[in-house]
């Protein structure tokens, strides 16, 4: 059986863009999908997109990276800190589906878990995976969070990272819904929840599925 290694860009609350997503790749055992972060706030469906992780977790090698709304609200509930940038930045809609009541552990458990487990970043044979960016000129193990979840690629893409590996990121997105490609760095953000894509791509075969919020695929 073919082993794959697959990662799936920003999903911001686009339960149905991933769910269609998984149906079309059909994950097995034998698989790898790699999760780039930001699963929660702005798109519809924050709750309904962890459970599908949850779920995808159970069939298949998931392996989740953090991203920086997950960062905002895992700051809020673990450390008290202030609420302010992540409600500014789309965290109103995760509470409001999560039926927050004013009581800060709204999460399910099995939640909880699964954002508590996210790491900041993932190394498969020639790939390398981040949120956002990373420094080129640092080991990935000595990079600082800023770059790793926060960096915007509109100022200025990295060079090739020293480790010769190729990057394959999210959170800077491409509002035209295509998949940016430089060769050593690969941004898989097509902006679903604004009207874009969500994107899949298969690293050995770059092999590419998308579909929209409303969970229609893109030929
Ligand atoms: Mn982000």
């Amino acid at each position: 059986m073919t082993q794959r290694l697959i990662a799936i860009g920003d999903i911001h609350g686009c339960r149905k863009a991933l769910d269609a997503l998984l149906d079309e790749i059909n994950p097995t055992s034998s698989d790898t999908i790699v999760t780039l972060g930001d699963y929660i706030d702005r798109g519809p469906d924050s709750r309904g997109v962890i459970d599908s992780l949850v779920d995808l977790g159970e069939r298949t090698k998931l392996v989740g990276v953090l991203g920086n709304h997950e960062e905002m609200m895992l700051e809020v509930l673990h450390h008290g800190g202030s609420h302010q940038g992540w409600l500014r930045y789309g965290g109103v809609e995760t509470l409001d589906i999560y039926g927050f009541d004013g009581d800060l552990d709204f999460l399910p458990p099995s939640h909880l878990q699964f954002l508590d487990s996210l790491g900041d970043f993932y190394v498969a044979g020639d790939y390398f995976f981040t949120h956002a960016a990373y420094d080129p000129d640092v080991p990935l193990e000595d990079q600082e969070i800023e770059m790793l979840r926060w960096y915007s690629l509109t100022n200025g893409i990295p060079t090739q990272h020293q480790s010769g590996k190729t990057a394959v990121v999210g959170h800077t997105a491409n509002r035209g819904g295509d998949i940016l490609d430089s060769g050593h760095l690969i941004c898989l953000d097509t902006y679903c929840y604004g009207g874009g894509w969500l994107t899949a791509m298969e690293m050995n075969t770059r092999q590419v599925w998308q579909a929209n919020k409303n969970g229609e695929l893109r030929a």
